[in-house]
C-alpha cells in the first residue's frame, strides 16, 4: 500500500546497522525522510542506498528533537498531510505504520500513537523501561487527559495541521512529550493504535536512563507549574471580578482539555 499523503521522517545517530532495512520496507509505504545527526558510521549514505526519498544530514549532532524538526519541516515542504516517525534501530516495525494511518483516517487530524502495551506481541520491554513508560503515562494521563497507554512511544503519526499548528521548541527525547503536551492544550485529539514491541537483544540505547528522564520530568515539572500559575491568576481575577464560577480546576484539567478524554478540534 503507498499512501502519498504520509511521509515517513527517521531520525538516526550511527544506525548503519539497522537503517537501511528500516527505509527498505517503509518506503513502498511512503516516502522516507532520514535525519541523519552527523553520523559517524555512514548511516546517511546506507539510508540513501537503500531508497530514503531524502537524507538530510545536519553538520553535528543536535539531538533527536533538532533531528525531528528537521523532518518535519521537510515533510510539510513536499505537502505531507500526515508525518509518520520511527526510530532507525528497527524497532518500529514499518509493518505497523498501516494501523496507525488506518488510526488516522477514522480520527482526523489525531496524532495516532504507537501502544507497545496493549497487545503484547513482540519483545518483553525490559523492566526498568516499562516502569518508566508507566511513570510517564501516570504523569502525562493527568496532563493530557487522554486515555492512552504508551505515551511515550516515538512510533506516531503526526496530523500536519498539528505541526503547523503547534511549534515545538524541546531538545533531545523531551520533544515527544512537549509534542503531547502541546497537542491536547491545542486542542488536538491523541488516539493509540497497537505496534509490536521489538526490543532485540544487544541493542544500543542513545537513551541516557538518568539524565533523559530528568529533562522530560522538569520538562512535566514546567508545565505543571505553568498551568497552576495560570489557574491561581485565573481565580484571584475571579474572585476580584466576583465572578461565582472562578473555581480552581481539577488537577486532570491542568490543561484545560476537559475530562472527557476527547479534546477539542482547534477553532
Ligand atoms: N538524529 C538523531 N537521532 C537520534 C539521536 N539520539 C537518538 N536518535 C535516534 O532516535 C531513535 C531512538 O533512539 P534510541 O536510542 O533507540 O532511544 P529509545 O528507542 O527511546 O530507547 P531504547 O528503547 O532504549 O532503544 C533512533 O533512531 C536513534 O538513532 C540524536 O542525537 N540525533
Ligand atoms: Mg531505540
Amino acid at each position: 500500500m503507498t499512501s502519498p499523503r504520509v511521509c515517513a521522517v527517521v531520525p538516526v545517530f550511527n544506525e548503519a546497522a539497522t537503517v537501511a532495512r528500516v527505509v527498505e520496507q517503509l518506503r513502498d509505504l511512503c516516502p522516507v525522510i532520514v535525519v541523519d545527526d552527523a553520523s559517524t558510521d555512514g548511516s546517511g549514505d546506507r539510508a540513501a542506498a537503500a531508497g530514503a526519498a531524502c537524507v538530510i544530514r545536519h553538520r553535528r549532532r543536535l539531538g533527536k528533537g533538532a533531528a525531528l524538526r528537521t523532518g518535519f519541516a521537510e515533510a510539510l515542504r513536499r505537502g505531507a498531510a500526515g508525518v509518520a516517525t520511527l526510530d532507525g534501530d528497527g524497532q518500529h516495525d514499518p509493518a505497523d505504520l498501516p494501523r496507525l494511518i488506518e488510526a488516522a483516517a477514522v480520527a482526523t487530524d489525531a496524532l495516532v500513537v504507537g501502544d507497545r502495551l496493549e497487545t503484547p506481541t513482540g519483545d518483553r520491554i525490559p523492566r526498568l523501561r516499562l516502569g518508566a513508560i508507566r511513570v510517564a503515562d501516570w504523569v502525562l494521563c493527568r496532563l493530557t487527559c487522554a486515555p492512552l497507554r504508551d505515551r511515550q512511544c516515538g512510533y506516531r503519526l503526526y496530523p500536519a495541521a498539528l505541526l503547523r499548528a503547534v511549534a515545538l521548541h524541546e531538545e533531545g527525547f523531551v520533544l515527544e512529550t512537549e509534542a503531547l503536551v502541546r497537542a491536547a492544550r491545542t486542542g488536538f485529539r491523541l488516539v493509540s493504535a497497537p505496534v509490536r514491541r521489538v526490543y532485540p537483544p544487544g541493542r544500543r540505547s542513545r537513551f541516557r536512563g538518568v539524565l533523559d528522564s530528568v529533562r522530560i520530568a522538569w520538562y512535566l515539572a514546567r508545565e505543571v507549574a505553568s498551568r497552576t500559575r495560570c489557574r491561581i491568576m485565573s481565580d484571584r481575577l475571579a474572585a476580584r471580578l466576583g465572578d461565582p464560577e472562578g473555581g480552581t480546576a481539577p488537577l486532570p484539567d491542568l490543561l484545560g482539555v476537559g475530562g472527557d478524554g476527547g479534546g477539542r478540534r482547534p477553532g
